[in-house]
């Protein structure tokens, strides 16, 4: 253990000051983390990104972007870590037939790289510059995981089992909490008996718009699946004899952030410079009350995980790089017509104000905005009984292999962001009045100009905020 860590230091040790080298002197490098629950638009996202920073004509708020004379995919630095299949995913999203890129779950990685034409003085003096991007895909569901590091099993507990008492979907899990005796010896039939209904609940919660639902891996277990580090569940204070079922699973809860939390830290978090949060909150609106409560907190606790001092205490020796720019934002806007933009990013700036207030963050600059990666829909205003409504239509499926046109009024955003937090926290089921609803469409049909990526909704400031300074 102790011998691995020191390997594991020199083997960073040098990496980092090669690394150093590279980007004083020659070439910088921006790691830009992409994060957001499953489903929240991450791989969306990051294809539309890069085909939009390949082909600039609808960036026009990159400011850098006029400097950039070349853009162009490059094999990415670390060799074992999966590439984010950027070409499936555009030929998904522009094919004759368009259709949603394949979920993928695990860790990705593309590299794009820009000649940059630096301006003014240095313009005349020296060439062009290379500036090398590296986007790395990762779930959120892991992001979240990063609080448990300073968790006790015991702690840990206390929190889930409350939370699964909150939660209709955690009455099973409690049910089959009751049928065990965590005191007696440990035996596997027992311990799956709560590690399966504990994961289904967690994967119901998941699915009824609840994010915190940790650990991440429970949801996304991928080659773990079955192993002990996955199965275990939280459980009552009791006693713990040697050998009880209640000792084993705190072995296996420390296990978990030792063999699961900690590698992702130190192989892909550490190192980023750059961060955005995919968030979907026009889903956790659609959900409800509870389910933006929930949103609320994660908020939090997402940004204590980039939290500067927090980090440095537990993962001082694996070196950490410091974020300097997280961007929340809400993504999928082309659900709703542009007249409720502002009013969907007031709602994010009051989640990201309250969210630094409760993690006490001081650190990155913060920011928030309403975006859509990939615009599917298009604006329309029509008469509905004497009053105007402000809809957006778009292909939705037809339920027999096909796609028709369909428009759609999503419900009008308060214009107070309090309008949907305070009942929110007060604890309500259900909103007074306007219900919020959102529609499945698919990818609009596009034919591309040349230099013109896929249309989208507000990627370009986006891209400025987080690369914008760097080219
Ligand atoms: N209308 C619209 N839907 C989107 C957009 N981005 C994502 N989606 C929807 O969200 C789903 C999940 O997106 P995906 O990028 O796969 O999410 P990931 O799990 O975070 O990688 C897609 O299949 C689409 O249905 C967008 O910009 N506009
Ligand atoms: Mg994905």
């Amino acid at each position: 253990m102790i011998i691995n860590d020191i390997a594991d230091r020199i083997l960073r040790g040098v990496e980092t000051v090669q690394d150093g080298v590279n980007e004083a002197l020659f070439e910088p490098v921006i790691r830009l983390g992409v994060t957001g629950l499953s489903r929240a638009g991450k791989t969306v996202f990051i294809t539309s990104l890069v085909a939009n920073l390949l082909d600039r004509g609808r960036m026009p708020q990159l400011g850098g972007s006029a400097a950039i004379t070349a853009a162009y995919l490059q094999p990415q630095p670390d060799d074992t870590v999966a590439r984010f299949d950027y070409e499936a995913h555009l030929a998904a999203l522009t094919a004759p037939d368009p259709h949603w890129p394949q979920s993928t779950r695990a860790v990705s990685e593309l590299r794009l790289s820009f000649k940059v034409q630096p301006t003014g003085l240095l313009g005349a003096i020296s060439g062009p510059r290379t500036v090398h991007l590296d986007i790395v895909d990762y779930p959120g569901e892991w992001l979240l995981d990063l609080g448990l590091m300073d968790k006790s099993y015991a702690d840990w507990s206390v929190q889930a089992l409350a939370d699964a008492q909150a939660r209709d979907e955690g009455a099973a899990f409690l049910e089959a909490l009751g049928c065990v005796d965590a005191g007696a010896p440990h035996s596997e039939p027992d311990a799956k008996a709560l590690a399966e209904p504990f994961t289904a609940y967690l994967n119901a919660a998941r699915a009824a718009g609840y994010s915190d639902c940790t650990p991440g891996r429970f949801l996304l277990p991928g080659e773990m699946a079955g192993s002990p580090v996955l199965t275990f569940a939280p459980l009552p204070e009791g006693n713990a004899p040697r050998g009880s079922l209640r000792r084993e699973f705190e072995r296996r809860f420390e296990a978990y952030k030792r063999e699961v939390v900690r590698p992702f830290f130190r192989d892909h978090f550490a190192k980023i410079d750059r961060q955005i949060v995919l968030v979907d909150a026009l889903g956790a609106i659609h959900a409800g009350p509870k389910a933006v409560e929930d949103l609320r907190r994660t908020m939090a606790d997402i940004l204590s995980a980039f939290r500067p001092g927090r980090v440095g205490r537990l993962f001082a020796l694996l070196g950490q790089k410091k974020v300097e720019r997280i961007l929340f934002a809400a993504t999928k806007a082309d659900h709703i017509h542009h007249s409720q933009h502002a009013r969907l990013t007031a709602i994010m700036e009051a989640l990201v104000r309250e969210a630094r207030d409760r993690a006490d963050y001081s650190g990155a600059a913060t920011s928030a905005m309403s975006i859509a990666a990939l615009r599917a829909t298009v604006e329309e205003t029509r008469d509905h009984g004497g009053q105007t409504l402000d809809l957006v239509r778009g292909r939705v499926a037809d339920g027999q292999g096909g796609s028709k046109q369909a428009a759609f009024y999503a419900g009008e955003l308060p214009q107070d962001p309090a309008h949907i937090l305070a009942p929110a926290r007060q604890g309500a089921t259900a909103w007074l009045g306007d219900e919020y609803g959102v529609m499945q469409f698919l990818p609009a049909q596009m034919t591309l100009r040349p230099h013109e990526g896929p249309p989208h909704i507000r990627l370009d400031r986006a891209a400025e905020f987080l690369i914008g300074d760097k080219l």
